[in-house]
């Protein structure tokens, strides 16, 4: 209300305590406003018959009588409560950094445990913040801890476009009681949520503030309750606050926000074990299922030796149940290293990443409610990064090139999305792309390049071809797609190296006879060199190497430096063996076909 402003400042000027009025009106003092969402859980909860249960209409007066939680003086100075209308407005004591944050408690009814949370409650939060959303700098919610990284982890997907903070918190002990955690979370959470741009739905928990998809509960019995094994914190609260900016989610959008509250609720959590019988699998996934998230062994694990259970699986997601791979480990990531995890795979699973079981949940929730995707739509999105959720992984990402992902993964993370930007960037990626493709032997990734329009034949700021590399790695198969993919064997680093003199070095026998066979051939300079080279492998019995250059079109009969040839040097150091060899090489050289 415009017409209120007026009034507070009036009061914050003729506030006659000079120290008072410092610290009210010191030039740089700004204030921030924050929305706190008491949805329940143990940080609001008194003992009723000897158990926790939420206490409505209690949490407001008694923050009210803790200084380090309210400034009443400055709340009075300031008529916080006519300016906002509201009792449940409070105002914390001004912050390191010259910062007010005052914030409003919106208490639900009823207050809930967390465990009696659906994802009705996660659609009523997401509803008040996006209400909310203009009128306030950041959000709290308080929770109860049993179910916070679900509700964290839904938030993160249906607020859409995010640019405030969203910091979910709670306690292990209440609020009221002499010794709790409750006091610290919810100052560390209104710190962080009233002074700090991060654009993300987060948890803060034991001076700890984390990823919100990314935690799971780990303790039932300490304050140290959240852990997000797989992503460092993002920010630590300890004598200052310190955000980790390189962690923190960039916002890379220029669409308003908006939360998403339309959730799938057929969806569901597996948990293999030992000897789970095929009857329940298929139990499990019969309709309406429509989501699993498969918790599997180590790194993404099942029997494959039991057709009976991945018969079920198969059935199931040839049926249109989209079933996401997550591992039971607390730590580490899904990949395709065993065979026990590839049977996955090929029975249609996708593969959840470094995933949390809660954030793989919600987010299939989330994705299948979306009405305008078809299936293969909503299984491309459940294995993209949507939200920091999980690392894109690397290795996986280079077998994906066959649908040019690795491209498109660095343009969205450079958020380019028009087209000139994107062939720009593919272009000067191209070459290192290429010769990593080269080097790993990976045919399918070149072809992919290719087919996205990607030159070949272009070298790195060395000027080394993928050419060169498959040479050097002797790679054979990649020598041969690329020869017949325009490649060219005359094509010298900056070094002076061709592909044939890099085989000729690594000793690949196969890789030289294709290039010779192709035309590569050694520089009249290379060729006079040989000859040293040639004395030298003579004298110390070096019968492949002289083998390979003799392949490679060296003239075994050129002199070294010092006038002698290879067949002189080996009889002056009495190697019969390699005399022998040279004169069976020199030989099947004057043969028709030469010797290769
Ligand atoms: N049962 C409580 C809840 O989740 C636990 C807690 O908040 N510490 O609501």
């Amino acid at each position: 209300n415009p017409q209120v402003r007026p009034c507070r400042r009036r009061k914050l000027s003729s506030c006659s305590s000079v120290e008072r009025s410092d610290s009210v009106t010191s030039p740089g003092a700004g204030e921030s406003r924050v929305l706190v969402l008491n949805t329940g859980g143990t940080i609001g909860m008194t003992l009723h018959d000897n158990v926790l249960a939420p206490k409505a209409n209690a949490l407001v007066q008694s923050l009210r009588k803790l200084p380090i939680l309210h400034d009443e003086l400055y709340a009075q100075q300031t008529s916080l409560y006519e300016y906002y209308g509201s009792e449940n407005s409070l105002v914390l004591p001004l912050s390191k950094s010259n910062k007010r944050i005052i914030y409003t408690i919106m208490e639900y009814s009823p207050l809930l445990d967390s465990s009696n949370m659906t994802t009705d409650d996660w659609g009523r939060i997401g509803k008040d913040i996006e209400k909310n959303y203009q009128h306030y700098d950041g959000f709290v919610i308080l929770h109860g801890t049993d179910t916070m990284a679900y509700t964290a982890s839904a938030l993160s997907f249906m607020c859409e476009h995010l640019g405030k903070p969203i910091v979910l918190t709670g306690s292990q002990v209440p609020i009221y009681e002499l010794k709790n955690d409750g006091r610290d979370n919810l100052l560390g959470a209104l710190l962080i949520a009233g002074q700090f741009v991060i654009p993300e739905v987060c948890l803060y928990f034991y001076n700890k503030l984390y990823r919100g998809n990314r935690v799971t509960k780990v303790d039932a019995g300490s304050f140290n309750a959240f852990s997000s094994p797989n992503l460092a914190p993002l920010a630590t609260a300890e004598v200052d606050i310190s955000i980790n900016w390189d962690t923190v989610w960039r916002a890379n959008t220029t669409a308003k926000f908006q939360v998403s509250t339309e959730l799938n609720r057929n969806v569901g959590l597996l948990r293999l074990f030992p000897g789970i019988t095929s009857l329940s699998v298929r139990a499990f996934l019969q309709p309406p299922m429509q989501g699993v998230v498969l918790e599997t062994y180590g790194s993404g694990n099942a029997p494959d030796n039991r057709p009976d259970l991945l018969a079920e699986l198969k059935a199931a997601t040839d049926s249109g149940v989209i079933i996401v791979n997550c591992t039971q480990c607390l730590r580490g990531t899904v990949s395709a290293s065993y065979a026990t995890g590839k049977v996955l795979m090929d029975a249609g699973l996708i593969a959840g990443g470094d995933m949390t079981p809660e954030a793989a949940l919600s987010k299939l929730s989330y994705v299948l409610a979306k009405k305008t995707l078809d299936l293969q739509a909503k299984k491309k999105m459940m294995a993209q990064n949507l939200r920091g959720e999980m690392n894109i992984d690397l290795e996986g990402a280079k077998l994906c090139l066959s649908n040019s992902r690795f491209i498109q993964i660095i343009a969205k993370s450079l958020s380019i999305s028009c087209k000139e930007e994107l062939e720009a960037i593919r272009d000067a990626l191209t070459p290192p792309l290429t010769c990593a493709a080269a080097r790993i032997g990976d045919v399918d990734a070149l072809e992919a390049l290719k087919e996205m329009g990607s030159n070949l034949c272009l070298g790195d700021y060395d000027g080394r071809t993928p050419l060169h590399v498959a040479a050097c790695e002797g790679h054979l198969k990649v020598v041969q797609y690329l020869l017949s993919h325009g490649a060219s064997v005359y094509v010298k680093d900056r070094y002076g190296d061709t592909p044939l003199s890099n085989a000729v070095r690594f000793r690949h026998k196969d890789v030289v006879k294709l290039l010779r066979k192709t035309g590569a051939h050694f520089s009249r300079d290379q060729l006079e060199e040989a000859g040293t080279e040639l004395c030298s492998l003579a004298a110390s019995g070096d019968l492949d190497g002289l083998e390979i250059w003799c392949l490679a079109g060296a003239d075994l009969n050129r002199p070294g430096y010092d006038g002698k040839t290879a067949v002189e040097v080996a009889e002056a150091v009495n190697k019969k063996e390699v005399v022998a060899f040279l004169v069976q090489l020199m030989g099947k050289k004057s043969m028709p076909n030469g010797g290769g």
